[in-house]
């Protein structure tokens, strides 16, 4: 099976509860759009209509009892679509795509956390994507507790925010595990770090990706 051939990056965020993924996601498309870069910023779950509302039942703490094969299979259900409505067709008309979570999350949180063996995982991965890879993955990492606190004090929890600690504790030994695995697609950020710091990394990546570009920074 060949990966599908396209003009532009692909470039996800990963990372466990209330690391930064969402606010520096914004941080992120405001630099690459300075410098002229056509992007689309997305999610996953969701990312679709239909996305959206399986997001919803993923979410929702009343989908309580959900077995972990269901909960892998809905995961990879939303991608499917997202990755056929939206990611493909940008990435083929020339634009970039910066997605909040992708397949690295679903090893991390049905593998690492859930305990689902991850060749299961892989197998899936390769059906619904067939050779298809982020160009980039960019690792918010930090202390569970850290995360927990920050995504704690937005209000209510969602299903997996309710889950504990240890379960979080795998999540990010599977984060760091991947990035191990896979060196030339992972960055990791120190996303413990305040806010500005954070930047201050992320702009280090803004560059490297637009200097493999030839794309020059306007500002
Ligand atoms: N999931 C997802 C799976 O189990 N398998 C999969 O395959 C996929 C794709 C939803 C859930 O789905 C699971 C994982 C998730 O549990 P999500 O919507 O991305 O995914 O959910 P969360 O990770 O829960 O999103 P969060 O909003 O909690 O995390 P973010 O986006 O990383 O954090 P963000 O930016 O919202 O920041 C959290 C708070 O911290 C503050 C922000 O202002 C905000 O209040 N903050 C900082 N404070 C201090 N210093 C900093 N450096 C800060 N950065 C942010």
């Amino acid at each position: 099976m060949n990966a599908p051939v396209y003009s532009g990056r692909f470039i996800t965020l990963e990372g466990g509860e209330g690391a930064g993924k969402s606010t520096n996601a914004a941080y992120f498309a405001e630099q690459l759009e300075a410098a002229g870069i056509r992007l689309r910023v997305t999610r996953e779950p969701g990312g679709t209509r239909l996305g959206e509302r399986i997001r919803e039942l993923l979410l929702d703490p009343e989908s309580d009892g959900m077995h972990a094969d269901t909960e892998l299979l809905l995961m990879f259900a939303a991608r499917a679509q997202h990755l056929n409505e939206v990611i493909l067709p940008a990435l083929q008309a020339g634009e970039w795509v910066l997605c909040d979570r992708f397949t690295d999350a679903t090893y991390a949180y049905q593998g690492g956390g859930r305990g689902i063996d991850m060749q299961r995982i892989a197998e899936l991965e390769t059906w619904v994507q067939q050779g298809f890879q982020p160009d980039m993955t960019i690792l918010f990492d930090l202390p569970v507790e850290t995360g927990l606190a920050r995504a704690g004090e937005r209000g209510a929890l969602d299903r997996f925010e309710q889950e504990q600690k240890s379960f979080f504790t795998a999540v990010r030994e599977a984060y760091l595990q991947r990035a191990k695995q896979y060196p030339g697609r992972f960055r990791i950020i120190d996303a413990a770090k305040q806010l500005d710091d954070v930047q201050r990394q992320l702009d280090t990546l803004v560059d490297e990706l637009l200097t493999t570009q030839n794309v020059e920074r306007t500002r």
